[in-house]
């Protein structure tokens, strides 16, 4: 068992673009206000510093509407950068402008190539396996392809499936700790967190789901008091950040940034 599932030196973000109100959305229930992402955005970063993180912010890309959400270029394990495959034809290009920005601080960096997809809001990285779900976005060829990159690494990797209707896995579903996962009851009825402790979201708040565990403190979506209630009485220490913008792109907190430790 390691902490290094959720202690990390590093992030990467990078600032939403005036093209946002353009961004992917599964139901339109409003066009996000850039100001008001973009202040969001720069509570998300101070957050992550507090921790005592180096927090790296890229520029924004007009060309690429959902280039705020970061997570889903590429997946930072201790033993290098995979550089993932987007399954919206849209979000294809900006796994290549990711690229440079890991190349400089990891030794290895390795791509999925093809002709599988797959987005790293699909992969949840716990204290013993990686687990991968299967969705509209990422498929059985690019979960192959993952895997015979990070086997020789060491990890394991198990296939789950996303919920239907759920746009990725950690939608769902967040690292707490090494053994522990935040999820709805619904990804979890599935049994697919079974030998994990769960805590489970409260009812109505399963948007709260998508969470991030970065070193001292829980990242959280603000407005769900409940959930909020059960993590802080398990002992842990919760920043609550604003999503209202995000949301409305079926975007949380851990869409925002790529966390690490660089070897
Ligand atoms: C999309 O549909 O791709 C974006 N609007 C939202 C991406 C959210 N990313 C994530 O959950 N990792």
């Amino acid at each position: 068992m390691t902490d290094a599932s959720f202690r990390f030196t590093h992030a990467v973000t990078r600032r939403p673009a005036a093209s946002i109100t353009r961004g992917l959305r599964a139901i339109d229930i409003g066009t996000p206000d850039l100001a008001t992402m973009q202040g969001h955005h720069a509570a998300y970063i101070a957050a992550l510093r507090a921790t005592g993180a180096t927090v790296v912010e890229l520029p924004p890309l007009d060309a690429f509407p959902d280039s705020v959400f970061v997570e889903d270029t590429a997946l930072c394990l201790p033993q290098g950068a995979i550089i993932m495959r987007p399954g919206a034809p849209t979000r294809l290009g900006e796994a290549a402008e990711m690229a440079p920005h890991l190349r400089a601080l990891y030794t290895t960096v390795a791509f999925i190539t093809g002709p599988g997809t797959i987005e790293g809001g699909d992969i949840l990285v716990t204290g013993r396996e990686i687990l991968v779900g299967r969705s509209a976005r990422t498929d059985a060829a690019g979960i192959e392809e993952l895997r015979a990159l990070v086997t020789p690494w060491g990890h394991t990797l198990r296939e789950v499936h996303t919920p239907p209707g759920v746009l990725h896995f950690k939608t769902d579903c967040s690292l707490l700790d090494a053994e522990t996962i935040l999820s709805t009851k619904r990804l979890a009825a599935s049994g697919c967190f079974d030998g994990y402790r769960v805590i489970h979201t409260a009812d109505g708040e399963e948007a709260a789901a998508n969470a991030i565990r970065f070193n001292d403190t829980v990242l959280m979506a603000g407005g769900f008091p409940a959930t909020r209630d059960r993590l802080t009485a398990a002992g842990y220490a919760v920043t609550e950040i604003g999503n209202s913008e995000c949301a409305k792109l079926d975007g949380g907190m851990s869409c925002l940034s790529l966390r690490f430790t660089p070897s």
